[in-house]
């Protein structure tokens, strides 16, 4: 009895083993993206798929979604964070709430260029605002980059504040994205990515701001007449992970997605910079009236939005604010 159920057990265990294995799968990974499935940063994401798939085969089974069908930036964030949705890549402006030090990133003007951003990111401030998630229980995988932040509109060229004025402007959900545009004479009024388009077109907005790629493959330029290159904000697309998920993986995978995240990270960025100098004369040839702004155009700009400046980098803190600029002072 007891020789004959031995071996019956081992059969079983082995058939349960084998079992498991093919119903548990590949571990799914989704990754939420709010923008559009050409947007580098989709195209980035499904780079990453196609990179993990082919080196970890059978392991993980990426899917990436695009146009905010798993939720706009904070939704998806927040699902991340409680472990119902594995990965995001979002804008980080919107997540001021959960951590405040992102904030420095939207104080207006602070990014002087693409070098200098690299810098920001790819620097100790990059790792001390990754620190800041992990203590929320999220794990920042890669800087993808959203852009420079143009202006568009439907109502006139802006050229200057007082253009501006009474204009009302989508913004993302942050603080300082509000003031700034209150204090350069707008109405802003801030609202979730994936409504923007429908409000431009049914004119409950008369504009918003977005990077040239975003107005290009979003079709923003449907509904807005002038698009004003003003440069104000520079943001990244964070692409994050729940950090206990991460953290379950072996080690020897979470150095091959690094590896495979890094990848991705320049494929992007490369990408979007071509997109973002090419797209301009795209937009041009589709009718829209592009306003290119001179120093001192830009100046007035800055005038206008320097006392929301002054009041929020005391409240950021002041040792971000410096790395941040020290960082990209550095390789301006
Ligand atoms: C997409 C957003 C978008 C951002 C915005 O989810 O909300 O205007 O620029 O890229 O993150």
């Amino acid at each position: 009895m007891v020789k004959s159920t031995v071996p019956l057990l081992a059969l079983l265990l082995g058939l349960c083993l084998a079992g498991c294995q093919t119903r548990t799968g590949p571990k799914v990974l989704k990754i939420a993206n709010g923008v559009s499935e050409q947007h580098p940063t989709c195209l980035a994401s499904k780079k990453l798929e196609a990179l993990v798939e082919a080196r970890l085969p059978g392991k993980y089974d990426i899917q990436v979604y695009a146009n905010a069908q798993l939720g706009d930036d904070v939704r998806a964030t927040e699902n991340v964070r409680m472990g119902t949705l594995e990965m995001v890549a979002t804008s980080a402006s919107p997540l001021t709430g959960l951590v405040p030090e992102l904030n420095v990133f939207d104080l207006p003007f602070i990014v002087p260029n693409e070098k200098a951003a690299d810098c920001i990111c790819d620097g100790p401030v990059g790792d001390r605002l990754a620190a800041a998630l992990e203590s929320k229980g999220i794990k920042l995988l890669a800087y993808y980059e959203n852009g420079f932040r143009q202006l568009t509109n439907s109502v006139r060229e802006v050229r200057s504040p007082d253009d501006l004025r009474r204009l009302k402007i989508r913004t993302m959900q942050n603080a300082i994205h509000l003031d700034a545009f209150r204090a350069m004479g707008a109405n802003p009024t801030p609202m979730p990515f994936s409504e923007v388009f429908t409000a431009l077109q049914q004119k409950t907005i008369d504009g918003q701001e977005n990077p040239i790629p975003t107005i290009w493959l979003s079709k923003f330029y449907e509904a807005q007449k002038y698009v004003t290159l003003t440069n104000h904000v520079y943001g990244p697309h964070i692409l994050l992970i729940n950090k206990k998920l991460w953290e379950s993986f072996p080690p020897g995978d979470r150095e091959i997605i690094t590896d495979a995240v890094k990848e991705s990270v320049v494929y992007q960025r490369t990408i979007n910079r071509k997109m973002n100098k090419d797209l301009v004369d795209e937009l041009r040839k589709a009718g829209v009236i592009v306003a290119e702004l001179t120093a001192d155009e830009i100046k007035a700009f800055r005038d206008a939005v320097a006392p929301v400046v002054d009041n929020w980098e005391p409240k950021i803190g002041k040792t971000i604010v410096d790395e941040f600029k020290a960082a990209a002072e550095r390789c301006e």
